[in-house]
């Protein structure tokens, strides 16, 4: 599929997603949302991390794109946030991690777009926030839930209540990105640690995000039998074999996802 709005790369085992609106500081119509999910359901199999950035120096993603929801009414105000959160949640769910490159502001649905990623870095321009109640709406990307997993509820709430902006320092403070990075290291510190996470077991860092992801939600005894059942089956890979018989020998492995 050729994409309007979106520019793609990969390099290895990585893929590269820019966001690419530049007249709307990248902020996300129905016709991209529809295109990020496309691109996240067709990632070829060979690819072992995702990253996800914005085009251009100033903006990662401004928002959802105001002019498209202004006119809507009740349904299709629903409707439309039961899109995007869709798609983010696709990203959540993705089997590969993802790492959110943020290259400026991550507005309202820019930001709820870097918390469904695995990890987020940023610039040191990198401007947060969730303005949503100064427009008379509230996130709808499920920001309520992600941020204040993320950040906690106090802290969410204070940000989703006064609709203030936060620096990128203030972020790292918080929780809400793991690094700054001067603009110009942004996108190569994000590729050094996808080639880190590529260079381990693939099946294994799979079985890894699913279960931190599954584990939050249920008890410990559950989050425990979760794990253990994860834990057995990367027995059943070659990875695994390979991975100790490499480690017992010395040598270096290549894993191959199996
Ligand atoms: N939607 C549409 N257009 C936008 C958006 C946006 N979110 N953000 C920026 N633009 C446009 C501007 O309108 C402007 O267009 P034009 O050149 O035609 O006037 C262009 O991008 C450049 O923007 P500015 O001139 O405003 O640039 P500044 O550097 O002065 O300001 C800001 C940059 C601070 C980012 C400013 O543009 C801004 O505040 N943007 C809006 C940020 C915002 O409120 N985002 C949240 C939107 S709501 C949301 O995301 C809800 C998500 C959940 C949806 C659930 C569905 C029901």
């Amino acid at each position: 599929m050729e994409y309007n709005f979106l520019k793609t790369a990969t390099e290895g085992n990585i893929a590269i997603l820019t966001i690419s609106a530049p007249k709307s500081l990248n902020a996300l119509n129905s016709t991209i949302l529809g295109e990020i999910g496309h691109y996240v359901d067709n990632l070829p199999a060979s690819i072992r991390c995702l990253i996800i950035t914005g085009d251009g120096e100033k903006s990662f993603v401004a928002g959802a794109d105001i002019s498209e929801m202004a006119g809507l009414n009740a349904q299709e105000g629903e409707a439309f946030g039961k899109r995007g959160a869709e798609v983010f949640r696709k990203i959540e769910t993705l089997r590969i991690p993802v790492i959110a490159a943020i290259n400026g502001f991550a507005l309202g649905g820019g930001c709820e777009l870097a918390m469904a990623c695995d990890i987020r870095i940023c610039s040191n321009n990198a401007r947060f926030g969730q303005p949503e109640v100064g427009l008379g709406i509230i996130p709808g990307f499920s920001g309520t839930l992600r941020l204040a997993k993320l950040i906690g509820m106090g802290m969410a709430k204070q940000l989703i209540y006064t609709g203030k902006n936060i620096k990128a320092d203030e972020a790292l403070r918080i929780g809400l990105v793991n690094a700054v990075y001067e603009p110009a290291d942004l996108m190569p510190q994000a590729i050094a640690m996808a080639e880190s996470i590529c260079a381990n077991a693939p099946v294994a860092v799979a079985y890894a995000k699913e279960c931190i992801n599954a584990e939050y939600d249920l008890s410990d005894d559950e989050a425990i039998a979760y794990e253990n059942r994860l834990f057995g089956m990367c027995f059943a890979t070659e990875d695994q074999k390979n991975g100790m018989k490499a480690f017992l020998s010395k040598e270096k492995c290549t894993f191959e996802g199996r």
